[in-house]
Formats: C-alpha cells, sequence, structure tokens
C-alpha cells in the first residue's frame, strides 16, 4: 500500500510573491504590495509600523514579483513537464475587485485567472486555489480597518461568491485562509491590522480572528450551495511544539504553544470555540463581539479536508537564556538534536510525520500538505547549472516521513505541494535569494536580473518522484 492512486502532487505559490503586474489589468493596491524588503518589513507586517503606501525610501519586491503575471504560461508548461497533478496558486483580491468593496468584480482580473486555471487544464492540472493567501485591499485598510471590522465578512462573501460562480467545473479545491493563525505574528500581512498606539492588540486580533474564521465558513457554505463538487479547506502553519526538556512545566508550555495554532483549525473543523480558548480570552478579559448565527454558521459548515505548511518543528520552555533560532513567522528555542537552514529554520523530517499524526489524531479529516520547503541560496556555476542536492535531500527526507504517515501510520493524505516551486519572494524577508524552487528565477534581491527561467537538478528528480508515485526517491 502506497499513497493514493490519484495523489496531488504538486507545487505551490502566492500571488502577491510572483505575479507582479501590480497596476495592471486594472488591479487596486494591496497590503502585500507595500512590504518592503529590508530591515523595515518585519516592523510594517506586523502592524507596527505604519505603510499604507509606497514611499522613496524602500522597495518593494511584490510590485514585480517575477513577473508571473505576463509569464505564467511558461512557467505552468514546466509545471506540466514535471508531471504537476495540482498547482497551488492564490488569487490577487485586488485583480477581482480592486478596493474590495465594490459590487461588481473587475472583469479582466476575472479573465486574467479564467485564463490561467484554463492553461493549467491543459495539462491535466487540478489547480489548488488560496482565496486570500495575506492578501487585503489597501482601500479596505484604509477605510474599514481590515479585519477589525465586521464589514469585512460582507465584502470577503462578495469575493467568494463570484470565484465560485465564475470559476465553477474549473476549480474544486479552495483554501479559505492561508496559514490563518499568522494573524497572531504578522497582523499587518495576516489581516490587514494597523495597531494605533496604546490599543489593545490582542482584542483586535482576536476580534478579526473571529471574523476571519466567519467568513471562512460562510465560504465554506456557499462554495458547497454553488457546486457540490467543491471541496473546502482551511490552512494553518503547523509544526509541533516539543518540550525543551521533560519537566512537566516545559510540556505543558508546549501544548499551550500548539493550542495557540490550533484554536484556528478547532473552529473550522469541528465547528465551536474550545473550552481552552474561552477561558484564555475570559482570563484576558478579551471579548469577542459575535453576532447571531454565528455559532450556527461555524457549527454547521465545517471544512471538507485541513491544510497545512510545515518546515519545521519548534520547541518550548519557560526556562530563560535559551538560545533561540528563526522560523515560519514564529521563532523558537534551538533544538540541539536538529541542522538548521540558512535561514536559521530547523530542518526536521520526522517532525512532519508527527504534526501529520497530531492533526490527524485531532480532525478526522483529510489531509494536505500545501508547504513544505527548504529555502537556500543557489548558486549557478559557470555553465548556468544549479545543483541543489540539499534540496533533494530536504524533500526526499520529509516526502519520507510523509510516506510513513501515510503507509505506516494510516494518515489520510490528499497530496503534497511543495512551497516555492519556482522561486520567488520571500514573505518572511521579502528576498529573492532565499529559493525554494525547482525552477531558477534570474532576479537578484536589488531586482535585477532578466527574469529568465532554468531547470535546477532538483527539477527532474521531482519530475521522477512524481512519475513513481513517491517510490523513488533516490538522488542520481
Ligand atoms: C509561509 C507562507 C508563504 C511562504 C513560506 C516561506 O509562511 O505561507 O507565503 O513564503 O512561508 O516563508 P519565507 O518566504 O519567509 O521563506
Amino acid at each position: 500500500m502506497g499513497l493514493r492512486k490519484d495523489f496531488l502532487w504538486g507545487g505551490a505559490t502566492a500571488a502577491n510573491q510572483c505575479e507582479g503586474g501590480y497596476n495592471e489589468g486594472g488591479r487596486g493596491l494591496a497590503n502585500v504590495d507595500v512590504a518592503p524588503i529590508g530591515e523595515d518589513r518585519e516592523a510594517v507586517i506586523s502592524g507596527n509600523m505604519k505603510m499604507f503606501d509606497f514611499d522613496e525610501n524602500h522597495r518593494y519586491p511584490a510590485k514585480v514579483g517575477i513577473d508571473m503575471y505576463h509569464r505564467y504560461k511558461e512557467d505552468i508548461a514546466l509545471f506540466g513537464e514535471m508531471g504537476f497533478k495540482t498547482y497551488r496558486l492564490s488569487i490577487a483580491w485586488t485583480r477581482i475587485f480592486p478596493k474590495g468593496d465594490e459590487l461588481e468584480p473587475n472583469e479582466e482580473g476575472l479573465q486574467f485567472y479564467e485564463d490561467l486555471f484554463k492553461e493549467c487544464h491543459k495539462y491535466g492540472i487540478e489547480p489548488l486555489v488560496t482565496i486570500t493567501h495575506f492578501d487585503c485591499p489597501m482601500h479596505l485598510i484604509k477605510e474599514y480597518g481590515g479585519w477589525r471590522n465586521r464589514k469585512m465578512v460582507e465584502f470577503y462573501e462578495r469575493l467568494c461568491k463570484v470565484l465560485f460562480t465564475r470559476y465553477k467545473g474549473l476549480v474544486k479545491y479552495w483554501l479559505t485562509f492561508n496559514e490563518i493563525n499568522m494573524i497572531l505574528h504578522a497582523p499587518f500581512m495576516g489581516a490587514g491590522l494597523y495597531f494605533e498606539e496604546g490599543e489593545n492588540k490582542e482584542q483586535v486580533k482576536y476580534q478579526a480572528a473571529h471574523h476571519e474564521l466567519v467568513s471562512s465558513a460562510v465560504a465554506t457554505k456557499i462554495a458547497h450551495e454553488i457546486d457540490p463538487e467543491n471541496q473546502v479547506g482551511c490552512m494553518l502553519a503547523a509544526g509541533a511544539n516539543y518540550p525543551y526538556n521533560c519537566r512537566p512545566e516545559d510540556v505543558w508550555a508546549s501544548r499551550q504553544a500548539d493550542r495557540s495554532s490550533y484554536f484556528f483549525i478547532d473552529v473550522q473543523s469541528r465547528g465551536e470555540y474550545p473550552a481552552y480558548v474561552l477561558k484564555q480570552l475570559e482570563r484576558e478579559g478579551i471579548t469577542i463581539q459575535m453576532e447571531e448565527g454565528d455559532k450556527e454558521l461555524l457549527k454547521n459548515n465545517t471544512v471538507d479536508f485541513i491544510s497545512f505548511s510545515y518546515y519545521s518543528s519548534h520547541v518550548t520552555t519557560t526556562e530563560n537564556n535559551v538560545e533561540k533560532t528563526d522560523g515560519n513567522a514564529f521563532s523558537s528555542v534551538k533544538n540541539p538534536y536538529l541542522d538548521s537552514s540558512e535561514w536559521g529554520w530547523q530542518i526536521d523530517p520526522l517532525g512532519l510525520r508527527i504534526t501529520m499524526n497530531d492533526i490527524y489524531d485531532r480532525y478526522q479529516k483529510p489531509l494536505f500538505i500545501v508547504e513544505n520547503g527548504l529555502g537556500a541560496i543557489d548558486e549557478p556555476d559557470e555553465n548556468g547549472n544549479i545543483t541543489d542536492d540539499y534540496r533533494i535531500d530536504y524533500l526526499s527526507k520529509h516526502i519520507q516521513a510523509m510516506k510513513d504517515a501515510v503507509e505506516t501510520d494510516g494518515v489520510d493524505l490528499l497530496g503534497y505541494t511543495t512551497w516555492g516551486c519556482i522561486d520567488l519572494v520571500s514573505a518572511g524577508t521579502g528576498e529573492m535569494k532565499k529559493r525554494y524552487g525547482f525552477i531558477y528565477v534570474d532576479l537578484d534581491n536589488e531586482g535585477n536580473g532578466t527574469l529568465e527561467r532554468r531547470k535546477k537538478k532538483s527539477f527532474d528528480w521531482y519530475k521522477k518522484v512524481i512519475a513513481t508515485n513517491g517510490e523513488d526517491l533516490s538522488n542520481d
């Protein structure tokens, strides 16, 4: 028994990290556009530095991305050549509704994605569409304060209705919010939240989270109404928390850390706020304003599958003075038993198996790994070849762990899409030199380069992995 026969192998990208064309096709400005590369990025994406438009002193890599807006045919052809069964991409909300609160959508934006989806189907690639991957129209942030405002539910619903109706028959797999727990860690990027001086940030974040959770349930409801074939998933930035040592205090701290993320999926998959979060909010003096009907809506419209990103496990302790290391949005205590990437993200393939088991035990719904990969510096040799054995090594070990979870532990898994199957702008740092792709893009951190696409060594390796349905992971 191996992976399912119709296993969805593929790769993942997000509109703001690859499309570019930020002012073309009638597109409006979004929060993700105004996140600069450089030292201010973190303050901007966490909502602590006000950046509501471009300024002269910063560079904004999302403006150009990797120019996929103009080159998607070439890129999808390469995905087709690798044998992708699925391609995960996101919709730029501002292509469909440039300001976000219009009543009528922008036809040019709708046509763009229709063409793109048709291009995927030419190669037998099933699109997997993230409705919002960190993007929020700037107009909605300026006028309404982003997701802190209940009105967002209405705007998001309008967006979803348009998408499900227009792309009926072209798209079947939908994700409502990318890494929904990111709202707690990078709230401007995750939910268009900018904080005024003295504001109770936790109060704002949890209220905004409620609006996203309600919206996710609304989306699930109308997706099923419009086409019963639609499959809707939630999406979590995952990675099990390990206790730093076996002191019960550390074990408890790691459980708490897991819960701070699982809270979102508990609501999206089980349909109600768990007791531990209600108690936590009460303790912290946070009151969530709910409208009549919210509870029923959440209960009656849970997701069909659980998707998540996995880059690393995390370590938690109550001790001070322990070494920390970077990770996907949240830093962690450094695990002395693991190697790290050049960006300090620790490498833990078994952690993927552990995480899959944790999630499957908790929800018993099919899982979908929609992000996994190694951000690394790739140096082309004198002939322009990129021999990325380190990436092959990372991916093969993670795919093996994923297979163990399926074959040995019985986890039900729909598919696997590597993050950044083509090099793209980093969400965390805005860099180009942090590369994840099987396809190299000639572009550097300063925005110089021809944008030419080139296959790396991992390109043929992944093609073989897909062709053998994950049986042959060797690097030869
Ligand atoms: C996740 C995001 C992606 C992606 C990835 C890698 O948080 O969903 O958008 O970018 O992490 O992170 P980074 O780009 O910071 O290396």
